[in-house]
């Protein structure tokens, strides 16, 4: 197989890569690396230790690359079709910025506090720490959500009327949100949340989703 995928597939920046890859047709491998216990062939490829990591064997060494947002830049110029990110200038460079802000804001503040706390914490054998989990949920989550919300307006996507790069970021996150236990709210942010059923129920998303399921429902009943 050409390309390879190194990460673990509970990952939202290594589902990046994945709904990518699934988006533009391509086959690929997903060979599982742990990166709390990663070996010394892995530090070569991703040096600062995070997942995805990825190859492309038809090109000659080198031929690694890390970084989801790397990763995706290198799959839409490598596999311009179908276009996942817009063609106007404009238009890219928001793109960009929300697959930016999904990266940063909504890792830290929906990923990193709450899956983080409800699903990795049971993984490494680690308590939940409720106050953290309580502010994610209290602070971060509606400015995030409220922000989301009148960027989207009334249109489908984030950006333009198509489904882009931002809109696999952002529905990446939303997917560790859910997997932490948590829904959106349909009553306070009804755009919102049928935003995420819309990127959620892309085939794409779907093969991810089902899964990573019997492993979250496992740990969320542990
Ligand atoms: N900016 C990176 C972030 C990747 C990232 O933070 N991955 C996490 C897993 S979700 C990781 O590898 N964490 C291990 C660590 O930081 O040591 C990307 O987009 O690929």
């Amino acid at each position: 197989m050409a390309l390879i995928v190194y990460g673990s597939n509970l990952s939202p920046f290594v589902r990046k890569v994945r709904v990518m890859l699934a988006e533009k047709g391509l086959d690929y491998r997903l060979e599982d690396v742990n990166p709390f216990a990663a070996s010394p062939e892995f530090l070569e490829i991703s040096p600062m230790k995070r997942i995805p990591a990825f190859r492309d064997t038809d090109v000659a060494a080198p031929n690694s690359l890390c970084d989801s947002s790397i990763i995706c830049d290198y799959l839409e110029h490598k596999h311009p079709s179908p276009p996942l990110y817009p063609q106007d200038a404009f238009a890219r460079a928001r793109a960009l910025w929300f697959e930016e802000y999904a990266d940063t804001r909504m890792a830290e503040g929906l990923v990193g506090a709450l899956f983080f706390e409800r699903i990795v914490k049971k993984l490494l054998g680690r308590e939940t720490d409720n106050a953290v989990c309580a502010r994610a949920l209290e602070k971060t989550l509606p400015e995030i959500f409220d922000y989301l919300t009148k960027e989207l307006g009334d249109r489908d996507f984030l950006v333009g009327n198509a489904f882009t790069i931002a809109d696999i970021t952002a529905g990446t996150m939303l997917v560790n949100f859910q997997h932490a236990g948590e829904t959106i709210d349909e009553a306070r942010w009804p755009a919102l949340a049928a935003y995420a059923k819309r990127v959620h129920g892309r085939p794409s998303f779907q093969a991810c989703i089902a899964e990573e399921s019997p492993l979250i429902q496992h740990l969320r009943a542990a």
